[in-house]
């Protein structure tokens, strides 16, 4: 396999028997346990298809008390587990590290309800990102977050690992949204814990449902969820802006917050190199016939058309007298739209079919924002296939993608790259996981940037909710720890 197989030794939980497998088929209803090997294969590779674990039976509950007991059971009998929901995660966290069982939430799916009044949604874990917003649509309400994956992943996994995404410059992180959540933890009591409530305002306890955003399945398996939506916006606008230095990106975030204001909701960038990625993969043309440096991708909301595209125009003609843009244009139907974005949002495609990558998700002040991908170049450029760069710039998020023909030494780039980059960007005031998470792949530089005073708080933490756990912030819970690859 030209996957990446754990080379951490598999720690002392116990091996799946037959009995176990026969408890399992009790307790669930009849179909929701898969142990042959082509059914659970899918569930031990990740999407970007790098790491593969030995997963031998996936268990796919329909209702939370079932994960109760299987958490319960697997808790008696020290057998352990992952969680998994629409398995896009981007680090590796969502596949066995060896041959645990993958939990998977895609089938609990019962509940769903909506107040549309308040615009507060509770439902199931297993429900998909793109269908609870085609169901809130009707009443005008919208999800706060955006991703290109909304189509496959769920928003168990969403919470599970905060997602960010294309709209967070607007409606901020998901901790500005989660008002409650249900989750089942690791103890031999099958424990669910029911957080937060239902409604905009509670400051009666703790927030301790806000411990489970980005948790990673650390602490326990999420099951429920409870949102506040955003209105729906009637005037969506997107435009496309060429420009040919980052200097000018960062003038024009400065003057899209200025001018733009209260409609501005994402400012997206992709480099010239993500561009000739697009087109040689995918066969995605840019929309500018200037081929600049860098696209900026643009979207308001807001709720006049009228109102919006002259914002709009009026800031693309200021762009331009200022020379900031060497072109730029406004989208006039929404499938022009949908071409503007399908760019972006189809570029983690275009970069997994260049070769085999090295993704990096990473947060940095602006001032140091496009300096790592320059100095990668500089260092690594030969060594390489193609270093690309895109983004959520209007957050400090880059998604800095280096490729190397598929079969080429990645052993010997890995060594160059790490901790090379993670400590650059730690240096420069950054942090090595703006959104992805750490899952496998960032966690032996997981420590860096933070302090002993609040890794250890989060040990004792992790202790609490997983006792039988292994110790640090795993991304697991009674799991061995997951290393990066080594060949
Ligand atoms: P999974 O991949 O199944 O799981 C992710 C992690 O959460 C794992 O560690 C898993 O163990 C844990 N987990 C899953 N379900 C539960 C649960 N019920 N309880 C406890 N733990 C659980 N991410 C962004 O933040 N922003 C983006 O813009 C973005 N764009 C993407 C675009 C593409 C094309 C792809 C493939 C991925 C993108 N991602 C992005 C990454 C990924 O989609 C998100 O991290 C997403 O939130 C993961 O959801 P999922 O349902 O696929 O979770
Ligand atoms: C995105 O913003 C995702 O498109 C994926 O977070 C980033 O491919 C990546 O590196
Ligand atoms: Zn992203």
């Amino acid at each position: 396999s030209t996957r990446l197989a754990s080379t951490s030794p598999r720690s002392e939980f116990s091996i799946l028997s037959d009995a176990d497998i026969s408890y399992f088929e009790r307790i669930l209803p009849k179909g929701s346990v898969k142990t042959d090997t082509e059914d659970v294969k899918e569930y031990n590779i990740d999407w970007m298809k790098q790491y593969e674990g030995y997963g031998k039976c996936v268990l796919l509950p329909t209702h939370e008390d079932q994960i109760s007991e299987i958490l319960k059971y697997c808790m008696k009998k020290k057998l352990a587990l992952v969680p998994q929901a629409g398995n896009t995660g981007l680090v590796g966290g969502s596949i066995p590290v060896h041959d645990e069982i993958v939990l998977s939430v895609k089938k609990l799916k019962n509940f769903r309800d909506f107040d549309r009044e308040q615009g507060v949604l509770t439902c199931d874990a297993g429900f998909i990102l793109h269908d609870l917003d085609e169901y809130i649509k009707e009443f005008e309400y919208m999800m706060p977050f955006n991703l290109g994956a909304k189509g496959s992943c769920l928003i168990g996994g969403n919470i599970a690992t905060c997602a960010g995404g294309i709209r967070l410059l607007r409606y901020g992180s998901l901790h500005a949204h989660l008002l409650g959540l249900h989750a089942a933890i690791p103890n031999e009591k099958g424990e669910v814990l029911r957080l937060g409530s239902t409604l905009p305002k509670d400051n009666t306890s703790l927030h301790l449902h806000h411990l489970f955003l980005g948790s990673e399945g650390q602490l326990g398996v999420i099951t429920r969820v409870t949102l506040k939506t955003v209105p729906r916006p009637k005037s969506v606008q997107s435009a496309m802006l060429g420009t040919n230095s980052f200097k000018n990106v960062r003038e024009l975030l400065a003057l899209a917050k200025i001018q733009l204001a209260e409609i501005l909701s994402s400012f997206e960038f992709l480099d010239r190199d993500t561009m000739n990625c697009l087109e040689d993969n995918l066969q995605l043309k840019d929309v500018l016939p200037t081929k600049s440096e860098f696209n900026v991708l643009v979207e308001t909301s807001g709720s006049n058309s009228e109102h919006d595209k002259a914002k709009v125009e009026n800031f693309l003609q200021d762009c331009m007298d200022k020379k900031l843009i060497d072109d730029g244009i406004l989208a006039e139907s929404v499938s022009e739209a949908q071409t503007m974005w399908r760019l972006r949002e189809d570029a983690p495609m275009a970069v997994s079919r260049d070769g085999y990558v090295f993704k990096h998700d990473l947060s940095l002040p602006l001032e140091h924002f496009y300096e790592l991908t320059e100095a990668c170049r500089d260092k690594f450029g030969k060594m390489t296939k193609r270093i690309s760069t895109y983004g959520h710039v209007g957050d400090g998020n880059t998604h800095l993608n280096i490729t190397i023909n598929r079969g080429d030494d990645r052993e010997q780039l890995y060594k160059c790259l790490y901790p090379f980059i993670y400590e650059w960007t730690v240096k420069h005031g950054g942090s090595i996981s703006a959104e992805h998470g750490i899952g496998r792949m960032k966690r032996p530089y997981a420590h860096l940037g933070k302090d002993s005073v609040e890794r250890d708080t989060v040990i004792r933490l992790k202790k609490l909710f997983d006792p039988s756990g292994p110790e640090g912030p795993t991304t697991m819970f009674f799991l061995a720890p997951k290393l990066p690859y080594s060949t």
